[in-house]
């Protein structure tokens, strides 16, 4: 086991500065107004930096210098925008083990997640639009002996990002690296619960750019955000959070006519099939690792398989073994490579989901395993740390409707496979879902049936470039994490051009 130093103490691998201005144009700056936000830790519930609490002022100075830098950077080859981002994912990599102590101490995730998947993952994320985007080319259409129609792929210009607390940086990448690689610069905004890994990270790679391609404000949704995707002059606005906000977002977008891409809520169904249970081999442990996936990341994942349908002939045994299953998922410091699980990213996020054990309670749903705050000791009593919980009940509750967004899994059964696939899609989202079975026919079929945009089989939570990920129904619009998004971040100019010497 190691337990890495809290960041700023001693032996600690990285430390945070006392407060975090705005990044805009290659430098930072003090907000306009010369608010200032604290920042806490969720592993202790401290105050550990402060970021600027930025205002429609800010938010216009970003946007000069995203415009001034847009011209040039869009001018730039391929190969030299994915030179900028290998070189960013070099650097990402040579710094991970401190970026994943960064990460942790913000956002209250255990830094064996930080160190195996977030930041791993973000610098997969900038190698692979370094990739793709070399391999990208336009088209030509030939429409008659002596016409064509060249196919251009041109940058959209500036762009908008606004993300939320629950990966600070892979949120970041995910959003970051496919606009730089089409050749737009950036406006982005940061959630207010995680303001600080985000320029930390930028400190570190801020060199590799030129200034004005990436601008960063800090603020509020309504005081930084809004400002921010209600602008005219951004050309695009790309959002992750909550399905409310998407909905705002969708309509600041349409005053300005510009696109939108939504990644929102969700509240994913896992199906186990009796066939799982069947045979007691590494597939039947996978499957019960698969159902425990509800408490990765404490449950604060938009696909976070909370709703978990079990075939009713081994429902009993499945479920016994899946509490038990759940019982180890073990808590603790945070920032020890054994713990599990951490802490929830705020105070606000605590308090939602006490709530919501609350409601599933009155509502008439059991609590399995569960259903308290977790009380630790010492530094961390003042953290924000929840038991993971395993309801029983039924899919019209609250609970099974409703994204808790904590470490919560609501189960019930099911009969046969329509079935399933009824009560799998009876809600408002379409995100995520995984479907455990042997049978390829029962997967296949489910696999069609189920509507949401990333659906697992025999796996879950993983989250590979390459493979398109976003939502339907509540959950959103447009995919992220694949080649695709090039062309959500360039628009095809065509020139249509006659060679014959005839008159027209
Ligand atoms: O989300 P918000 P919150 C869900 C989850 C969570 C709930 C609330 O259920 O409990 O949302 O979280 C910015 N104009 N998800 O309140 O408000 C905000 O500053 C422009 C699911 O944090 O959507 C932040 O940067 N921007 C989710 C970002 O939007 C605005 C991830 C997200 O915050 C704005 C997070 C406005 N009017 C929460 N209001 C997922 N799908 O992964 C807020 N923002």
């Amino acid at each position: 086991m190691t337990r890495y130093a809290a960041p700023g103490t001693e032996g600690a691998l990285m430390s945070y500065a006392s407060r975090y201005g705005h990044f805009i144009g290659g430098e930072y700056v003090d907000p306009v107004r010369g608010g200032w936000f604290e920042n806490r830790s969720p592993v202790t519930g401290q105050v550990f930096t402060e970021g600027a609490r930025g205002t429609a002022e800010d938010v216009e100075r970003a946007l000069d210098a995203a415009h001034a830098a847009a011209p040039a950077w869009g001018r730039t080859s391929a190969a030299e925008r994915s030179a900028v981002l290998l070189r960013i994912a070099d650097r990402t990599e040579q710094h991970l083990e401190a970026l994943a102590v960064a990460e942790t101490w913000e956002n209250g995730k255990p830094v064996r997640e930080t160190l195996a998947a977030d930041l791993p993952l973000a610098v997969d994320h900038f190698r692979y639009f370094a990739g793709v985007l070399r391999a990208q080319e336009g088209s030509i259409s030939q429409l008659d002996d002596d016409t064509v129609a060249y196919h251009f792929h041109e940058p959209l210009g500036v762009v908008a990002q606004i993300i939320p607390w629950n990966f600070p940086l892979l949120m970041a990448a995910w959003k970051l690296a496919p606009a730089l690689a089409a050749g737009n610069t950036v406006v982005l905004k940061p959630a207010e619960q995680t303001p600080a890994s985000v320029h930390h990270w930028l400190g570190l790679v801020a060199d590799l750019l030129p200034p004005g391609v990436v601008n960063v404000v800090n603020g509020f949704g309504e005081e930084a955000g809004k400002p921010l995707a209600s602008s005219p002059r951004v050309a695009k606005i790309a959002f992750t959070g909550e399905t409310s906000t998407g909905r705002l977002i969708m309509g600041y977008a349409a005053e300005n006519l510009k696109p939108v891409s939504l990644e929102l809520g969700g509240k994913s169904p896992n199906l186990f099939f009796d066939d799982i249970w069947a045979v007691d081999d590494d597939l039947r442990d996978k499957a019960l690792e698969g159902f425990a996936m509800f408490a990765l990341n404490q449950g604060e994942v938009c696909t976070s398989p909370s709703r978990a349908l079990i075939e009713r002939g081994r429902y009993g045994d499945f479920l016994d073994a899946a509490v038990a299953r759940t019982e180890l998922i073990a808590p603790g410091h945070p920032l020890d490579t054994e713990t599990m699980i951490g802490a929830q990213a705020s105070e606000e996020q605590l308090r939602k989901i006490l709530g919501y054990l609350e409601i599933g309670r009155k509502e008439g749903a059991k609590v399995l395993t569960g259903g308290e705050r977790q009380e630790l000791d010492g530094e961390l009593a003042g953290g924000y740390y929840v038991q993971p919980t395993v309801f029983e009940g039924d899919n019209r509750m609250r609970i099974f409707q409703e994204e808790i967004f904590g470490p919560v899994v609501s189960v019930t059964s099911f009969r046969d496979f329509d079935d399933a696939v009824r009560i799998a899609n009876d809600t408002a989202y379409g995100l995520g879902a995984g479907v455990w079975t042997r049978d390829v026919n029962t997967a296949y079929r489910a696999g069609r049936a189920i509507q949401a945009g990333r659906i697992w089989q025999n796996a879950y939570h993983a989250y590979p470039a390459h493979a398109a990920f976003g939502g339907v129904k509540q959950s959103g619009i447009g995919r992220e994490t694949h080649k695709m998004m090039l062309d959500h971040y360039q628009w095809t100019k065509n020139v249509l051009v006659s060679y014959s010497p005839k008159k027209l």
